[in-house]
Order: structure tokens, then sequence, then C-alpha cells
């Protein structure tokens, strides 16, 4: 019995967590069944989600669920690369994780109208007016994690100048092929396609979601990979984008 720990759909996404989308994907890559339940970070094994309980052993980090599902199911996710295109795979893949992701972070939660918008919701449930507390103390909280991961210090402009280069990066090596190595999916796609999704998603004003609308290239992509892993989700974001 397989369970992944998610925060569950929202905002058109599959999840609106970039890690607990890969997770979700590498686990669909891998052909394997499995359950979502919600992810308290508070209880998770590392403190953030997604994590997977594979038959009672927890693996936290997507990074680590890759290789768990390498090793207990021999299941290589990059079947078919060169070691060339297995390094440049690897490189984007941390591109995402280690650079986009704290741009795209800084502009949900940090510019108020994206954060009323999205994260906000995810506290609706806590009573007032402790919620007021809650959410002042998990911004704070973002923000000093923002600041210690160096991109808290950079102006609006700076990182979204970062984040549109990393997007541009993307766009670059992806080119007019199906997925970011060839014809059928490798395992960085997992997190590519999270992470364009998650730029695209139309609840975030952000010069980043206007300079990812402007590649055809990663929309065609992003529409793509939502109808092979979440046809189910793949209409309302294609109605979203209109
Ligand atoms: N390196 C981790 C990153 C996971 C991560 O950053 N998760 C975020 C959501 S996108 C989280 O749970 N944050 C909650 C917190 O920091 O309290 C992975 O690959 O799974």
């Amino acid at each position: 019995m397989r369970t992944l720990y998610v925060f569950g759909p929202n905002f058109g996404l599959p999840d609106p967590s970039a890690f607990c989308m890969k997770g979700l994907v590498l686990l669909k890559m891998a052909g394997l069944d499995y359950e979502t339940a919600l992810c308290d970070p508070r209880k998770a094994p590392k403190k953030k989600g997604p994590y997977l309980d594979d038959d009672g052993l927890a693996i936290p980090d997507t990074t680590f669920i890759r290789w768990h599902i390498e090793k207990k199911y021999g299941f290589d996710f990059d079947a078919g690369l060169t070691d060339e295109q297995r390094g440049t795979a690897w490189a984007v893949e941390k591109l995402c994780e280690d650079n986009i992701y704290f741009a795209a972070v800084s502009e949900r939660w940090m510019i108020d109208s994206n954060f009323k918008a999205g994260p906000r919701v995810f506290f609706e449930s806590v009573p007032v007016p402790m919620r007021y507390l809650v959410v002042s103390m998990v911004r704070k909280q973002i923000k000093r994690d923002l600041w210690g991961q160096g991109f808290g210090r950079h102006s609006r402009e700076e990182i979204v100048r970062i984040g549109n280069r990393g997007i541009d990066a993307i766009s670059q090596v992806l080119g007019d092929k199906s997925f970011l190595m060839g014809d059928t999916p490798c395992g960085a796609d997992a997190i590519v396609f999270s992470t364009v999704a998650g730029v695209l998603c139309e609840t975030f004003e952000s010069a980043m979601l206007t300079h990812a609308k402007s590649k055809a290239n990663l929309v065609t992509y992003r529409d793509r990979c939502m109808e092979h892993w979440f046809p189910e989700i793949a209409g309302v974001t294609a109605k979203a984008a209109e």
C-alpha cells in the first residue's frame, strides 16, 4: 500500500505545490498504484510535503522518492537517455527546484494580491481570530526562509529577472520536442512540467506568468503533460487560460 501525502488540487492545478505534483507524476510514470492523503507539514518527517508512505516506510523529499522507486521497483526514469542527456535533465531539474521555485514562492507569498488570491485559502479552516495570527506567522516564516535562501534579499524586479531567465532556459532546452529530452518523458519532466504549470497558473499575477505565456512551446508542453498525466484537470486548465 502506497500513500503520497500531498496538499490536494487547487487553483486549477493537481496540487499547488510543484513538489507534490512532481511526486504524483513520478508515481504515475513508474506505473505504481497509490492513494493520496492530506499532508500536514508539522507531522511530515522533514516538515515538508510531499512524502511517500510505502508499506509503512516513510520517504520524504521527491529526490529520495525517485531514488526509492528506482531501487525498490527497478524503474529507470531516464531509460534510453545518453549520459549527456541524463546530465542535462538533472541540471534542468535542479534549476526548477533550487532556483525558479523560489522566484515563484516569492511571487505567490510576498505579493499581497497573489497571497490573498492563493495561499491565504490554505488557512480557511483555522478559526478566526487565530487565523490572522497563524497567517502572519507562516508568512513571516516564508519571508525568513527566502532571506536565508537568498532571493529575499533581491528586489521583485531582480527576482523576476532570474525567474524569467530560468523560464527561457527550459524553453531553450525543450525546443520543439514533446518532452524535455525527446518523444517520451524522462524523470526531470516530473518537476519541469510542475514548474511550468505553476508559473502558467492564472491565479497569480506575475511578470513570470506573462513571460511564460509568450513561450508557445511551454504552453503546449504544459497542455500535453496535463493531458498525459492529469486528463481530469486538462480541460479546466485550458479553459482558465482562455
Ligand atoms: N526538497 C523537497 C522540497 C519540498 C517542499 O519545499 N515542500 C513545500 C511545499 S512546495 C513545503 O512543504 N513547505 C512547507 C513548509 O516549509 O512548512 C522535495 O523535493 O520534496
